[in-house]
């Protein structure tokens, strides 16, 4: 089995500061955050950004601060949200791509978010595919529900999206699929023969979600965007979220990948 992929969600963009302390807002606290992650086991950042009043952006340039002090701190790929937060416009999701980084998401589908609607009809899906390819970045699929497998493999298909395939099963959204172990063998079982895959799920499925994956060949997604609490009533950072999954996987003789060994498992070195 591959070694593990950890990626840490330092921030995304529902989170706020009065629900906890430690979420990351500004350039250099996500660079922080990013190391913290980085030493704790992380070889992928997401990342959304944060305006000055601590609302969600997709400013290119609030992103290309934040790279900056990534880069500055570690080697860690970062991946950029193509998603930002409900009711953003196609042109405010494509900005941060014209920064190049080495991953964006990309959700292949409209889902309910709660008590709102994440929109993603097919020729904003196919849009943000063109621009991940011109820029020659790679994808992950952001899978809410299980309709989305199949129209992302449409766009592997028709030429828009080429090379390793990469998927994030986002579980337990209200309105997406749920975070169980069953509903997690049918994403699994609909993905072709090499692709990989991650899961990320929502606030108290985050731990369990993550521990069925990893034996299972998957990749975790834990942080401060999916998850607050360590544990119920206690809050978590990002750096022990991922800490807590290294410690996992190692006892279950999965070792965790480096930055550099997880750019080799998703294609990301030429
Ligand atoms: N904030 C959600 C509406 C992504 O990063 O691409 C979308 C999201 C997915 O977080
Ligand atoms: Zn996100």
């Amino acid at each position: 089995m591959e070694k593990l992929i950890i990626t840490a969600a330092l921030v995304g963009a529902e989170v706020t500061r009065d629900d906890t302390p430690h979420l990351p807002v500004t350039a250099e606290e996500i660079g922080d955050a990013a190391l913290e992650a980085y030493e704790a086991g992380a070889a992928i950042a997401h990342i959304h950004v944060r305006d000055a009043e601590g609302k969600p952006t997709q400013s290119r340039e609030r992103y290309e601060a934040a790279i900056a002090e990534i880069r500055q701190r570690c080697p860690i790929i970062i991946q950029v949200s193509t998603g930002g937060a409900v009711g953003m416009t196609a042109d405010e999701r494509l900005q941060p791509l014209q920064l190049r980084p080495e991953m964006a998401t990309l959700t292949t589908g409209t889902v309910n978010f709660g008590d709102d609607v994440f929109s993603n009809p097919p020729a904003l899906i196919r849009q943000l595919a063109m621009a991940m390819k011109r820029y020659d970045i790679r994808p992950e699929f952001e899978i809410f529900d299980s309709g989305m497998i199949p129209s992302a493999l449409r766009l592997v298909r028709e030429g828009l999206v080429t090379g390793h395939l990469h998927f994030d099963f986002v579980m337990g959204v209200p309105g997406g699929i749920p975070a169980t172990a069953q509903h997690l063998l049918l994403l699994k079982e609909q993905l072709p023969p090499g692709a990989t895959w991650t899961v990320a799920a929502i606030g108290r499925h985050q731990l369990p979600m993550a521990a069925h994956a990893i034996p299972l060949g998957g990749h975790v997604r834990v942080g401060l965007e999916d998850n607050i609490y360590y544990r119920k009533g206690e809050l978590a950072t990002n750096g022990r979220l991922v800490a807590r999954i290294r410690r996992i996987a190692e006892e279950l003789e999965r070792p965790v990948a480096t930055s550099e060994e997880a750019r080799k498992i998703l294609g990301l070195t030429s």
